[in-house]
């Protein structure tokens, strides 16, 4: 087992999720973990909530980021934040429980023996099945336009479930990450595959929020579509 472990969160607006969440991955109970939450001054309160757990939780950080804000800027801090600070691995979820908490420990078994490790609604025992047909179909359409631009033999490209090494986190570079939004979960896939470190995919049952709202729209979706293009055709 790693010895000391970060999970990263990005929140916006996710009060109605967030209490609920730290609880559930603190009762994992598992050694050395600790909890990173970068919140983009969401109006209802988040990083608030987070930080009045703190009593109970000594092992959560709450980050209240400060302009750039955004999917991206975020998740660039938290790995900033995970590389400095020398984690063992880092986990990568999203607050709204489409990521079960108890995946964590197959991420973590999976991480013993590979350097990425990716939580995958497309293989064999993972799913995607609860979600409204309209956002599947997205979901599919964007991880065939990723695979295919990009080159990348990983079924789930999509995927913001993912735990990464020591090592892994190195290759990445996260200080140079420059997507905006959440083409930052491509761009950092991207940049792992060419380093050639060791990625592995695990099933995971994604379901669809129960409280709060999707932040993606369509420009999101659109800026999504043009980076990976960019990636594509810039190779970084
Ligand atoms: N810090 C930060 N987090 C964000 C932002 N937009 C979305 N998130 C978080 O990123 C995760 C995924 O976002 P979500 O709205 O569920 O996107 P969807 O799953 O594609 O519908 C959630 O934890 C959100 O709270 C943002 O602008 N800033
Ligand atoms: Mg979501």
């Amino acid at each position: 087992m790693n010895s000391r472990v970060l999970v990263c969160i990005p929140t916006y607006c996710e009060s109605e999720n967030i209490a609920r969440l730290i609880e559930e991955i603190f009762s994992l109970q598992i050694p050395g973990l600790e909890i990173l939450i970068a919140d983009d001054a969401s109006p209802d309160n988040t990083a608030t909530i987070a930080e009045n757990m703190r009593d109970r939780y000594p092992s959560l950080t709450v980050l209240k980021r400060k302009p750039p804000y955004g999917r991206g800027a975020a998740g660039r801090e938290l790995f900033v934040y995970a590389q400095k600070n020398n984690f063992d691995a880092v986990i990568e979820m999203d607050a709204d429980f489409s990521h079960d908490p108890k995946a964590i420990l197959q991420l973590l078994k999976a991480l013993e023996n590979s350097d990425l490790v990716i939580g995958s609604r497309f293989v064999q025992g993972g799913s995607d099945a609860e979600r409204p047909k309209g956002r599947q179909i997205l979901t599919r359409w964007a991880n065939f336009y990723a695979r295919f631009l990009l080159r990348i033999s990983v079924q789930d490209t999509n995927s913001g479930y993912r735990a990464w090494s020591q090592k892994a986190l190195e290759a990445l570079e996260p200080q140079t990450l420059r997507a905006q939004g959440p083409a930052i979960v491509h761009e950092a896939l991207f940049r792992a595959a060419r380093k050639k470190i060791k990625i592995q995919e695990i099933p995971i049952r994604f379901v669809d929020r129960k409280l709060g709202f999707s932040k993606l729209n369509l420009g999101k979706l659109a800026y999504g579509y043009f980076w990976i293009l960019r990636l594509a055709v810039l190779g970084k």
